[in-house]
């Protein structure tokens, strides 16, 4: 049957359940968003012009709200703790709602056995019925499950799977053999998977696919009244756990002479200490007061903790400027508590990169705190400074379904593209016929020849390719983002061949296929050249300066970086 999109969202409601928390905190979102989300489907039904495309059963498993895997974060939902991946699910759960397809929303393993069809009482048997399930949106702690309870059926089904990651996996901490080989094994495990099975919370490295989330949006009025209804002086503190104030008197004391400053921090009976006297601490807020009252602040301002969370995209939104801390030396899994065992080598160079790096001056400006001279100067900048309410496209409700849709439309991990040619030596009789080469020389990289066989289902569309050589201090991330470009993991396949180093005038004494996530790469000053072995190691993320790196780079739709100018 055909997807068709939904206009009420009163159903979804009964899906999500209740008894716990967490679940009232999603539901309470949905139907606060529901208009402006039901607008958005509408605007988006009429941009893909009745290509829908089929309707999908989907199981959407929240792993880290079961009670088996601990679910510490429902009991701190009224008292300060995590609030971004209920705000992720929920978003989720209303996008996949309202492109039409059939959801199915488990938060036990007792109703995870039930869907998945686990006969009660058997252990890690395979299902007996195929799955009923064309794809399984979960995170680590469900993927844990799925795995202990359907036995071999897990390998068979694995590819259905779509993994909420918040922080992201890159390659090489996701291929088993390599990950144990090459000391990339974390807690979280190395599942094999197609990178891009795995979603996140902001697009940090495009080996892996990003999911987002959604903030209020403004219409015409509303931006007038807030832009009129703003109080010049007044800041709102990113921090609703009394923690994060914890050591922040000095910064605390120089906001104060300028600004009245506020915040939302979870308290019992008194003021936490950590908290100072001349600070209005509003207690922590639902979640539409929170937003009110960053429709009147002008400064939100972050302390280094939460990293990456939603609440800064929201104060933005609202017409807020964001200031925050820039980290030097970037925080990473190599040196901080928090992303330690993470599996991700991904250096964080302030609290909130995405707000760095895809937005910017004048809604957001990264300082050195350590310098108490460039916090005040920021500051009293800020002061003069106008700014209007800021979303970035990817992040409203549009934006998001668009990008659903067509993850849902085009990825497909269980019939995977074929694999390059053989590494091992063919005997010059067996050897294939050259193909024509699908790439063109354009003095510094190489691009898409326009006489090349395009595949016309391949996703995204090749011919948005550009061949770039990195720095070795860059990944290829860094790379194609120097060039207005984006680096496309699935576009590996196509440099993988001996005759793009040919093709860029790189010398090769000699090429050899290997397991590493950095190939296919070149050690310039040796001249050995080097291919890749192991498709599922391609990787965006890493460098070394031992190599120059081959990257695929492609365009990307202003403010949605996740999709190519043709990809829709
Ligand atoms: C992030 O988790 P957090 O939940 O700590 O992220 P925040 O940015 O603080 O905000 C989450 C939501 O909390 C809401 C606000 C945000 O959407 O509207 N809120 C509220 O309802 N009432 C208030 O008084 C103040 C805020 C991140 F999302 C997680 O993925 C990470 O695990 C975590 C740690 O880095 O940071």
């Amino acid at each position: 049957a055909q997807a068709a999109f939904r206009s009420d969202l009163a159903p979804l409601l009964e899906l999500v359940g209740t008894g716990k928390e967490s679940l009232s905190f999603m539901k309470k979102r949905i139907r606060h968003l529901a208009q402006q989300w039901l607008r958005a489907a509408r605007r988006l039904e009429q941009k893909l012009k009745g290509q829908q495309g089929d309707q999908k059963h989907i199981l959407i498993h929240i792993g880290f709200l079961t009670e088996e895997s601990g679910d510490v974060f429902s009991p701190r939902v009224l008292k300060g703790g995590p609030l971004g991946e209920m705000v992720q699910w929920a978003d989720i759960l209303t996008a996949l709602f309202l492109l039409g397809h059939s959801l199915k929303v488990t938060v036990s393993l007792k109703e995870l056995q039930s869907n998945l069809g686990v006969p009660p009482g058997r252990g890690n048997c395979p299902l007996t019925n195929p799955l009923p399930f064309d794809l399984i949106y979960t995170d680590y702690h469900g993927l844990q499950q799925m795995k202990q309870h359907m036995g071999l059926s897990f390998k068979k089904y694995r590819c259905r799977v779509r993994v909420i990651d918040t922080f992201g996996t890159e390659p090489a901490y996701n291929h088993e053999e390599y990950a144990t080989l090459r000391g990339f094994r974390t807690n979280w495990g190395y599942w094999n998977l197609h990178p891009s099975q795995f979603m996140t919370m902001f697009p940090h490295t495009p080996d892996n696919s990003f999911m987002g989330f959604v903030s209020e949006e403004l219409n015409q009025t509303e931006r007038q009244r807030i832009k009129s209804n703003k109080v010049g002086s007044m800041a709102v503190v990113y921090g609703k756990e009394a923690s994060i104030w914890k050591g922040k008197e000095k910064f605390l004391a120089i906001l104060n002479k300028y600004m009245e400053i506020h915040g939302t921090v979870y308290y019992e009976t008194q003021r936490p200490p950590e908290v100072p006297a001349f600070v209005k601490n509003h207690g922590l807020l639902p979640q539409h007061e929170f937003q009110q009252l960053l429709r009147k602040a002008k400064l939100f301002i972050g302390f280094g903790f939460p990293y990456e969370g939603p609440a800064p995209l929201e104060a933005i939104a609202n017409g807020c400027v964001f200031l925050q801390a820039r980290f030097n030396p970037p925080h990473s899994s190599l040196n901080h508590e928090f992303f330690r065992g993470k599996p991700t080598s991904r250096e964080v160079s302030s609290q909130h990169p995405y707000a760095e790096d895809f937005i910017g001056k004048p809604h957001v400006w990264t300082v050195d705190y350590n310098n108490s001279e460039e916090f005040e100067a920021a500051i009293k900048t800020i002061l003069r400074t106008q700014v209007d309410p800021y979303l970035p496209y990817e992040y409203t409700c549009e934006g998001m379904l668009e990008r659903i849709h067509a993850y849902i439309q085009h990825q497909d991990f269980c019939t995977m593209p074929s694999p390059p040619p053989p590494a091992k030596a063919q005997s010059p009789a067996m050897q294939s016929p050259p193909s024509p080469l699908a790439l063109s020389p354009n003095a510094t990289h190489l691009v898409w020849s326009p006489s090349a066989r395009r595949d016309p289902h391949a996703w995204p569309p090749a011919d948005s390719l550009q061949v770039w050589l990195s720095e070795g201090r860059h990944a290829c991330t860094e790379t194609c983002r120097r060039r207005g470009l984006v680096c496309e993991p699935t576009f590996f396949r196509f440099l993988n061949k001996k005759e793009v180093f040919l093709q860029l005038s790189i010398t090769c004494d000699s090429t050899e296929y290997e397991m590493n996530h950095l190939y296919p790469a070149v050690a310039e000053n040796v001249h050995e050249c080097y291919l890749q072995k192991e498709p599922l190691l391609f990787s965006c993320a890493g460098h070394n300066t031992k190599y120059r790196r081959l990257c695929p780079c492609r365009d990307y739709r202003e403010g949605q970086v996740a999709l190519c100018r043709d990809c829709l």
